[in-house]
């Protein structure tokens, strides 16, 4: 692979390493095997494989696109941007700075994330930003920082997990959600390591597990709690760990000492013999690591939920030593990344808090502004989409499709539509991009140069590959060129490497410091993991081995109650819908949906259910089905499997229209993280 380019893929947070060869036709590069980085070792998915698809001029856009007379129609940059200014301008001046509102996404890369944020508090000085991350792993997140004092998806890196003696998967599909992860759960079962798989689904992931737990879905809690009392009652508990290394324990002990067996076997569906079986197995490795995604996280109650789960692994020493503790797998390309350096509500780069006052003078500082002049935080993800058309009057949208992937997305396309003025920067035609007054067709991974921070908290590099096509400019161009018409064009640089200089000053001293990486350390040492405070230091792959991050150095047990989701299946809405993830689609859909053999091995919505189900509803295998919510009906083909509860039904989100799982998703937020709840609702089926 001498002529290729050693690169990432555009999708998840696994960052798997690739070749780009030169290739001649409409899609100008091959992917090939990047063996060499280690993450992968040269395997890639389907998404990956085929991600130069989207490359193409007939797949992307090429030029800038505005409203006139109600339909979109080609534009040249200097009228398309001309008018984002004005309109972004003339709605802070008539209504306010909070009136203008950014919406960012994960999938940024940190230069992107970082200039985007400042983007917002220096040249909107507007308080209204936040990005699709906070539907993503907020609850994560937002549990992390109250036991550990500091949030990083993996707080060890994955060459660890074969080497844990029992890994519990919880509500993660990684076969469908990230293949080449997988290899890392057959080195653990051929090292002699148990794995444990929590889904209502016997997904793929299952499949492999030694143990699978199938609760209802939204009961993840209780399931926690209840393993923790089993762990209790049989004396199994690390008393010398939880004395020297946490704090909180008493509350936490009584907590889960009030959540008898028996009780969690009736709320959770899951037999006592198997919780049994699972707190036996977790007990008897040498080293345990429990793993979250988005199963218990997006939840209404979904911080309170991992905490739980931490909360286990504390009560056993399962936490701050090699091959145990808590992580969670992150999600999108730069899930970690996105959620550092400032595109969050209540952020500042570096992981800063925006209401710290010596956060906000030291990025003041980097900034070149007054502290007093940035803006406080504002609101979360849902609640800033809600208050489209009435406080937040004119929006800038950038690598999201809220019209597709937001909860209650009926609501939230209404609400984009109630907008005086929407921007919309993207690669595609994205539903949301359909809506806006104004589209700029940007580079993609493969024509641009950036950093993303994998699940690992490993920095690493993507390179530009090839030349966009004519017509289409970086993310970085866009920022600057309206930071520029807006009054503020220093300060806004278009070099991403310079942009990450400027990042590694802004985030020095904060939570993810990134001062001591540079584009050469991570090219040299196939990534740099953070914090990595000066160029000396070798980056920190394995956090907490001497203390946590908290001000005393131990780790936090937090005592949590289970609650039921916020919906109940009743009468009328009789069924638990769950939703998430197909292999051969990413997201919203918006670039997957482009590429033919995606297409062809996933080519459209449906609802999974149980034969036994099905039955009593009279429902047939492949035939359309609708689903009712109280907010919304949608028709797909219905697909029927023993792989899933009776109680239960699931639908992937990718598609748009008639089959969009987000019609019915319930917008109940998470009272800690802001996190909608995707996992649980309740309709009821009905065949047409
Ligand atoms: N193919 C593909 N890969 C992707 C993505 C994609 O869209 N497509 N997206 C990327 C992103 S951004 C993310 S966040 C990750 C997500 O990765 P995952 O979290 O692995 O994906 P999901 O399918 O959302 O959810 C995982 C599992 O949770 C189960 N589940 C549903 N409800 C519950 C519940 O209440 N409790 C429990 N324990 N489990 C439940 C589902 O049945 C599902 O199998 O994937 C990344 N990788
Ligand atoms: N029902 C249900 N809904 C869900 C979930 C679920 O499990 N169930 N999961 C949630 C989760 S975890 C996530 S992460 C969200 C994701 O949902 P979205 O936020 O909609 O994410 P994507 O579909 O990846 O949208 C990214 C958009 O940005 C564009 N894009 C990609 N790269 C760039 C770039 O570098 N610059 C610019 N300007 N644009 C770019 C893409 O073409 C695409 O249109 O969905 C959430 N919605
Ligand atoms: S697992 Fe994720 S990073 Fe790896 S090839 Fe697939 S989509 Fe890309
Ligand atoms: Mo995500």
């Amino acid at each position: 692979m001498s002529d290729a380019t050693e690169t990432h893929c555009p999708y998840c947070a696994l960052q798997c390493g690739m070749g780009l060869s030169p290739a001649d036709g409409p899609v100008p590069v091959a992917v090939v095997e990047r063996p060499g980085f280690p993450v992968n070792r040269g395997a890639l998915c389907g998404k990956g494989a085929n991600a130069a698809a989207v490359l193409a001029p007939g797949a992307r856009l090429t030029t800038p696109l505005v409203r006139v007379g109600g339909a979109l129609r080609p534009a040249g940059w200097d009228e398309a941007l001309g008018r984002i200014a004005e309109a972004l301008g003339a709605t802070a001046a008539a209504h306010g700075r909070d009136a203008v509102g950014v919406f960012g996404g994960g999938g940024l890369t940190n230069e992107k994330a970082y200039l985007l944020g400042k983007f917002a508090r220096v040249v909107l000085g507007t308080s209204a930003i936040d990005y699709n991350g906070r539907f993503c792993m907020s609850s994560a997140a937002a549990a992390g920082i109250r036991a550990f004092g500091l949030d990083r998806g993996l707080p060890f890196p994955l060459d660890d997990i074969p080497r844990a003696g029992c890994v519990v998967l919880v509500g993660a599909n990684p076969a469908e959600t990230m293949p080449p992860f997988v290899r890392y759960l057959r080195e653990l079962r051929d090292n002699g390591g148990t794995l444990i798989v929590v889904d209502p689904r016997r997904t793929r992931t299952a499949e492999l597990a030694d143990l699978h737990l199938a609760p209802r879905p939204g009961t993840d809690l209780a399931l926690a709690l209840g393993l923790l009392h089993l762990v209790i009652a049989d004396g199994r508990t690390d008393e010398a760990f939880i004395a020297e290394r946490t704090t909180g324990w008493p509350e936490t002990r009584a907590a889960a000492m009030a959540h008898w067996p028996e009780h969690v076997e009736a709320v959770t569906g899951v037999p006592l013999p198997r919780l049994r079986a699972a707190a036996g197995l977790f007990c008897a490795a040498p080293t345990a690591m429990v793993l979250t995604a988005r199963g218990p996280e997006q939840q209404a109650k979904g911080t309170d939920t991992v905490n739980a789960w931490i909360n286990l692994c504390l009560a056993t020493g399962n936490a701050g030593r090699p091959y145990a503790g808590y992580g969670c797998l992150t999600g999108q390309g730069n899930g970690q990344g996105g959620r550092e350096h400032g595109q969050k509500a209540d952020q500042l780069p570096g992981y800063r808090k925006l209401d710290d006052p010596a956060a906000r003078a030291h990025v003041a500082a980097v900034w070149g502004v007054d502290p007093g002049s940035l803006p406080g935080p504002g609101r979360s993800a849902y609640e800033l989409l809600d208050s489209l058309g009435t406080e937040v009057r004119a929006l800038l949208l950038m690598g999201s499709n809220p019209v597709v992937s937001a909860p209650g997305s009926t609501h939230i396309g209404s609400r984009l539509r109630a907008l005086d003025f929407l921007a919309v920067s993207d690669v595609v035609l994205s539903e949301t991009a359909e809506l806006a007054d104004v589209v700029l067709p940007v580079t993609q991974w493969a024509e641009e140069t950036g950093t993303l921070t994998n699940l690992e908290g490993r920095v690493v590099l993507r390179r530009r590959a090839v030349d966009a096509p004519e017509g289409v400019r970086s993310d970085l161009e866009v920022l600057h060129a309206l930071a520029d018409r807006l009054g503020h064009g220093a300060g806004f640089p278009t070099d991403p490497e310079q942009a990450f200089e400027e990042l590694r000053r802004a985030s020095a001293g904060g939570p993810a410091d990134y001062a001591g990486i540079s584009y050469r350390r991570i090219a040299a040492e196939d990534g740099v993991f953070w914090p990595c405070p000066d160029e000396d230091h070798p980056g920190t792959p394995r956090l907490f081995l001497d203390r946590f991050a908290t001000p005393d150095g131990r780790a936090r047990f937090v005592p949590v109650q289970h609650r039921p989701p916020a919906e109940e299946p009743d009468e009328q809405y009789p069924v638990r819908l769950t939703t998430g993830r197909v292999l051969a689609q990413y997201q919203s859909g918006a670039q997957t949906r482009r590429v033919a053999a995606l297409n062809a091995a996933a080519p459209g919505p449906y609802v999974e259910l149980h034969p036994v189900l099905a039955e009593r509803l009279g429902i047939v295998d492949g035939e359309r089905v609708a689903v009712v919510s109280r907010r919304g009906r949608t028709v797909t083909p219905a697909r029927l499997t023993t792989a899933i509860r009776p109680d239960t039904v699931f639908m992937p989100f990718h598609w748009p229209g008639e089959g969009n799982a987000n019609r019915h998703t319930n917008p109940a937020l998470d009272p800690v993280s802001r996190m909608p709840e995707f996992k649980a609702c309740a309709v009821r089926l009905e065949p047409l």
